[in-house]
């Protein structure tokens, strides 16, 4: 068979640079990455299936086949989880709860029983799970001000909903016997030139306290606050900004800092922020995103910063320490697709550094040989990457070219 023949010869070629191609495969075995369930709908969610994106978030473009009903979206979802091989959890989102169909139970009333279906459905799938507080579309987050609104009821109201998300997490970490990680991300910001910056990062500061105040076993769940730079509608001040929590997480040590892709500075990348936050043996959740221009969450692909950022982590041996999560919504494509691109796309990136000579190249950078240093990170390149790839697909009894035609 030509995926076992073409294997074979990348084999041979990769072990020419010290490379061992079944070592690569084996680890890429152990990786999870998690894949978000909000590109199958444009993060509408079941509460209300014509729910509007808020806090700043928006999906442009209008391809047919958006679900209708909780089924159409789980069976949405598993076309797309089983184009992506190998390891993965989901990552769910509050807004996608099991209501009854009836848009009557809030935020700060969620419990584990309503999410019992995303259990059901990772166990049946054989994925693990994560998740996310929805600080968004709602009517007590339309003044921009979630945990650092000023009006003490708004506060505590998402306060609440934190403290029950975390709840949730330690279900879904009983339930399926790994931890799930809780990505707490808020919209709060203004729009224009903002004379009072401390006093929200204060509130939030109290939030964020009373919401992490019980402990939970970290066996089960961890949480992690993911940090922004500017949206659409806080342009001028975020109060979650990659200062506060960076602080927030090394002062409090109760949660882990969240990097998204696409929440900084254009010409700032995340794949040189990680070994900072390793080097305080910090673990890291990562929404892995496609930024252009802004945060414009398109979606993942093999670009440069993609594979920067699964190269710095296998170079520094921490994929036990960063979690690899996905963030992305396009609805301009067929929603399965993306996922499922993404999802291939994440995968392939860690395969490629993982077929990296590092140690070799580290050596070569310790003994101050830089020349050796480029020219070997500059030759890996031609090596057959795609025939290990589709020998992963293969030994995963996952489709490698089949499905492009499908969508
Ligand atoms: C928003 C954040 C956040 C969301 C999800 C849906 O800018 O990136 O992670 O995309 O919670
Ligand atoms: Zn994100």
């Amino acid at each position: 068979m030509s995926i076992d023949r073409n294997y074979e010869i990348a084999k041979e070629l990769y072990a020419a640079y010290g490379i061992d191609t079944d070592a690569a495969l084996k680890k890429l075995s152990e990786i999870p990455v998690s894949i978000h369930c909000w590109q199958i709908d444009d993060l509408t969610g079941f509460e209300d299936f014509n729910a509007k994106l808020s806090g700043g978030l928006a999906t442009t473009g209008n391809a047919a086949g958006k679900p209708k009903s909780v089924p159409e979206y789980f069976e949405n979802l598993t076309q797309a989880i089983k184009l992506v091989p190998g390891k993965k959890k989901v990552a769910a989102h509050a807004v996608y709860l099991d209501n009854g169909g009836v848009n009557n139970i809030d935020r700060d009333a969620i419990e584990p029983k309503h999410f019992a279906h995303w259990v059901e459905f990772a166990k049946k799938m054989g994925v693990g799970l994560d998740f996310n507080p929805t600080y968004f579309n709602h009517a007590k987050a339309e003044d921009g001000f979630t945990l650092s609104s000023n009006d003490e009821g708004i506060r505590r109201f998402w306060v609440e909903h934190g403290k029950r998300c975390r709840k949730i997490g330690e279900y879904f970490g009983k339930e399926m016997g790994q931890v799930c990680y809780t990505n707490h991300w808020i919209p709060d910001g203004y729009k224009d030139i903002t004379v009072d910056k401390l006093g929200p990062r204060k509130l939030l500061e109290k939030s964020l306290d009373e919401i992490f105040e019980e402990k939970i076993d970290p066996k089960y769940n961890v949480d992690s606050v993911e940090s922004k730079l500017f949206g659409l509608g806080s342009e001028a001040y975020v109060t979650g900004s990659h200062e506060f929590y960076t602080n927030y997480v090394a002062h409090k040590k109760n949660c882990i800092i969240c990097l998204d892709a696409g929440h900084f500075h254009p010409t700032e990348v995340i794949s040189s922020k990680l070994s900072s936050y390793l080097a305080f043996d910090q673990e890291i959740m990562l929404h892995v995103s496609r930024p252009m221009r802004w945060d414009s969450d398109h979606v993942t692909i093999l670009d440069d910063e993609t594979k920067a950022i699964m190269e710095e982590i296998a170079r520094c041996d921490a994929f036990d320490k960063v979690h690899i999560g996905l963030d992305f919504f396009d609805a301009s494509i067929n929603r399965i697709a993306a996922t499922a691109i993404g999802g291939r796309t994440a995968k392939k990136a860690i395969l490629l550094a993982l077929l990296q000579p590092t140690k070799e190249l580290q050596d070569a950078e310790h003994a101050g040989n830089f020349t050796k240093r480029l020219a070997l990170l500059e030759e890996v390149k031609g090596l057959p990457f795609g025939f290990v790839w589709a020998k992963y697909c293969d030994m995963n009894d996952c489709e490698q070219d089949d499905w492009i035609r499908r969508y």
